[in-house]
């Protein structure tokens, strides 16, 4: 066995600040720094990647004090000092069972709040204030309880209220024996500060175990979580300036570019690893893009990743993607594409002996609707650049294991939603629109915000989306517009005035709290297909909280139908709006929650929207 290199062990400083678990178990992080090593003598290249510190239930319980504090530590040999759950970057794996209760007491350490925002990014406020949201699991939405206050997946604070500093805040989940088995995650979601924490490094992954885990093939292979984080620190290591925040989670000016490529991506905290695996070996590994804005299109040289889960939803069959060739010219390889927020867990079969890079492919995060011929083309600027995420060595030391060849055990609450249920059940349909606006600089080279009116419009059939219900958006009929970075989703309530305001000056937006904001009402038990129609080039990711989502149609145009949480949107414009639809079942939980577009300044700018379940 090598030795664990100490120094790249030490450099991650896990878990400075203590923490208390008072059921369950902690165990620590690993960095796998040997395998056994071949027969020839030839040395066995040590691993650089870690695995994050995990917290796992014990008994059907796992219960812990999450403190929220700063955090010295070395990222991608940079000193930073950023916001963090319980003392690490990334926060540790919270592994649960299905059936099991999860309860966390948010301790927030974090100093006053001495910033209020003003100005072009007035919403982006309250950086040491918090919440906590488990991300895609089927939970209360609510309290638990009164007396004692005991929350649950609640996120509708106040932003001048939620944990602030000094305060703490008791949840309880209570992960049903049906839940879905798979990978989720857990982020704060106060408004106005979700995008500043999380891109501090405040995210970590929650794995809930259920039957997919016995599957033989699946139970016999190594497991590793990679949390995906681009953090954003300024000079100094920190991250307190909201305009920083801005200007890399996408809200630039609309002359601006958007960002390319920085900050880097790191996986648990660092910076291209190194994993080993031995020829034959099969590993499972869970991928979650925790990126504020950045999309991943991820593919390993020369092999297959094998998705058997998205967004915590099982398939029924494995679906190999690649390999695919790298093509540095290439805008349109699509290999495991995960929006922000977005969780794939796949199987990888160690090929050949060899060293191999994972890479998150050139990715559109703008599609040009416009543009003939489809597909959409590159907007200069509007694309995410090849980068090389970690470097995976195949040695010749052979591991024969395998790749389940059957169907894969799907939960019953996973099971389609066809037309019949649909209609039975209510069979409601929605439709909810995604759209930035910004003041038009007549002289930008990014033209994609607002459009300008007349354009070329695409023959009728391929307008997708006709109808009543969008003229209320197609208002926007030239070059002026109404308002400075100021972004809406739902219905033009949400800025000061339908008619456009003078160039320069600011429209307040509402926030989605407020009574003049839209909220969705839907009847507990009923069934749903709603359309997300995009407006913008971007692709903003739609997410909703609480309820999956079985999306049917992409574009107007059925799909191979799947379940997410999160949903990357294909971009549009107004009169030409890009589209996802899906049905939903609104099931066990009342209450109010939200859906969101995960570009998290985008959500903290009020691209958000409540749902109440009555
Ligand atoms: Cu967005």
């Amino acid at each position: 066995m090598a030795d664990t290199d100490k120094n790249d062990y030490s450099r991650r400083d896990f878990l400075r600040l203590g923490w208390v678990v008072a059921s369950g178990v902690a165990l620590p992080p690993v960095l796998y720094g040997c395998l056994g090593g071949d027969d020839s003598g030839t040395p066995v290249p040590t691993e650089t990647f870690v695995e994050p510190q995990v917290f796992a239930s014990v008994n059907g319980r796992l219960e812990l004090t999450m403190t929220v504090a700063y955090l010295k530590t070395t990222l991608d040999s940079k000193d930073v000092n950023l916001r963090s759950f319980f003392g690490s970057i990334p926060a540790p794996t919270l592994r649960v069972n299905v059936g099991d209760t999860l309860r966390i007491l948010v301790d927030n350490r974090l100093p006053p709040n001495k910033t209020s925002g003003t100005g072009a990014v007035k919403h982006l406020r309250y950086p040491n204030s918090l919440n906590l949201h488990t991300h895609g699991l089927h939970v209360t939405p609510g309290l638990v309880s009164q007396n004692p206050l005991v929350y649950g997946d609640f996120v509708m604070d106040d932003p001048e209220f939620g944990v602030k500093p000094g305060d703490t805040r008791q949840h309880q989940y209570t992960i049903r024996p049906d839940h879905p088995p798979g990978a989720y995650w857990y982020h704060p979601h106060l408004h106005g500060s979700t995008a500043m924490q999380i891109g501090s490094g405040m995210a970590g992954a929650l794995l809930i175990k259920g039957a997919i885990d016995q599957v033989p093939e699946i139970a016999a292979a190594k497991e590793r979580v990679f949390v995906f984080q681009a953090p954003i620190t300024d000079a100094s290591g920190m991250l307190e300036s909201f305009s920083q925040v801005a200007d890399n989670g996408g809200v630039a000016a609309p002359n601006a570019s958007v960002p390319t490529g920085e900050p880097p991506f790191l996986i648990n905290g660092v910076r291209r690893p190194r994993l080993v695996m031995r020829t034959g070996e099969v590993q499972n590994w869970h991928f979650v893009n925790t990126a504020i804005f950045k999309y991943l299109n991820l593919s390993l040289d020369g092999h297959a990743l094998n998705i058997y889960s998205l967004d915590g939803n099982t398939r029924s069959q494995l679906k190999p993607v690649g390999p695919i060739t790298p093509d540095p010219e290439s805008f349109t390889l699509e290999a495991v594409v995960l929006a922000p927020a977005n969780r794939a867990s796949v199987l990888v079969k160690a090929g050949a002996p060899g060293t191999y890079q994972l890479r998150t492919l050139n990715f559109l995060i703008g599609d040009d609707v416009t543009k003939a011929p489809k597909p959409p083309t590159f907007i200069n600027g509007a694309g995410l650049k090849e980068d090389i995420l970690a470097e995976v060595v195949v040695i010749d030391d052979p591991l024969p294991m395998n790749l389940p060849l059957g169907p894969l055990p799907v939960p019953a609450v996973l099971a389609p939603i066809t037309d019949q249920e649909l209609a039975a059940a209510g069979g409601l349909k929605r439709m909810i629109v995604f759209r930035s606006v910004f003041n038009q600089d007549p002289n930008a080279s990014f033209q994609s915000l607002p459009v300008k009116l007349p354009i070329t419009l695409p023959p009728a059939s391929d307008i997708v989306h006709p109808g009543d219900e969008l003229s209320d958006w197609i208002y926007q009929q030239d070059n002026t517009t109404f308002a400075n970075t100021v972004l809406g989703v739902g219905n033009p309530s949400m800025v000061a005035s339908p008619n456009p305001a003078p160039v320069g000056e600011l429209t307040e937006i509402i926030p989605f709290q407020s009574a003049r904001a839209s909220k969705q009402i839907v009847a507990l038990g009923s069934v749903e297909e709603w359309t997300i129609f995009n407006m913008n080039f971007i692709k903003h990711p739609f997410h909703i909280h609480v309820n999956p989502c079985w999306v049917v149609k992409i574009n107007g145009k059925p799909i191979d139908p799947y379940w997410a949480d999160t949903i990357g949107l294909p971009g549009g414009t107004p009169a030409i709006p890009g589209s996802v639809t899906f049905r939903s079942r609104f099931t066990d939980f009342k209450g109010a929650y939200v859906m969101h577009c995960h570009m998290l300044a985008h959500e903290d700018m009020g691209m958000m929207q409540t749902i109440e379940v009555v």
